[in-house]
């Protein structure tokens, strides 16, 4: 049997991702514009919220082109006996995606509750740990798998323990402002995190539905969590000076 011939996206999965690649694409250019508004000094959150979505962008389009990927062997057990010879697509691409962009949303977050750089760097590095983990783990096709996804929720944990509890606090008491903003943006992402190793776990982890959920499933939460996110990020600053932050 062809290992790779069925386990592809189909048309509906496709056209979903440029959906997508589309509602990125125009965020930017939003997220840019209102950026340009601006003075200078006024500007970073847009750009580092435009660079998300901008990243976003090409991940999906590359998705939606149906490149961006490899087969990998999939195991799976029927009557204590172990099968082979089932692949699954596995997107490598949304991994390079959220390497670069899930940094840049702890950024966002992080510098609205004004917390010291070095605590910031510290918080990244938990999170690149957190994607490299899930890719290699996306990879692998035996159970040491999970082992991988352990030491990535275990790196969640970390960082969603800065945001409900440390940069929470932080964000207080800089302004009423930077606190509500936070709260707001903060909460959005502690909860919507949580929903991405439930959907590793039964996309690339378990192989529990295929290519088009996992499209719609992974999808939805992007859409949220980079221009929904972002939109909210950007309004809250609106009464913030970014002076009061140390910007
Ligand atoms: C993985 C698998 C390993 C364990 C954990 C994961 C969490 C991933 C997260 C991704 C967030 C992505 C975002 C993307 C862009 O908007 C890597 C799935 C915990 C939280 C916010």
């Amino acid at each position: 049997r062809q290992p790779h011939a069925d386990i592809s996206i189909t048309f509906g999965g496709s056209s979903w991702y440029y959906t997508v690649c589309a509602i990125m694409t125009f965020a930017t250019i939003v997220f840019l514009g209102l950026g340009y508004t601006k003075p200078r000094t006024h500007r970073a959150f847009h750009y580092i919220t435009a660079g998300v979505t901008m990243v976003a962008a090409i991940a999906y389009f590359t998705m939606g082109s149906n490149l961006g990927w490899v087969s990998i062997p999939v195991e799976f057990h029927r009557s204590g006996a172990t099968v082979q010879g089932d692949y699954r697509e596995i997107f490598y691409v949304r991994y390079i995606d959220w390497a670069i962009t899930t940094p840049l949303l702890l950024t966002d977050l992080l510098l609205t509750a004004a917390i010291p750089v070095p605590t910031i760097l510290f918080v990244v590095l938990a999170d690149e740990v957190m994607i490299v983990t899930g890719l290699v783990g996306a990879l692998i096709s035996s159970s040491y798998k999970w082992g991988f996804f352990a030491f990535g929720c275990a790196a969640l944990v970390y960082i969603t323990y800065h945001l409900v509890w440390e940069a929470r606090i932080h964000a207080n008491a800089v302004s009423k402002e930077a606190g509500r903003a936070f709260l707001m943006c903060g909460s959005l992402t502690a909860f919507l995190w949580l929903l991405y190793p439930i959907a590793w776990g039964i996309c690339e982890g378990g192989n529990v539905i295929g290519a088009d959920g996992e499209a719609i499933f992974y999808g939805i939460l992007d859409v949220l969590a980079k221009p929904v996110f972002g939109a909210m990020l950007i309004f809250g600053h609106r009464n913030i000076d970014p002076a009061t932050l140390g910007l």
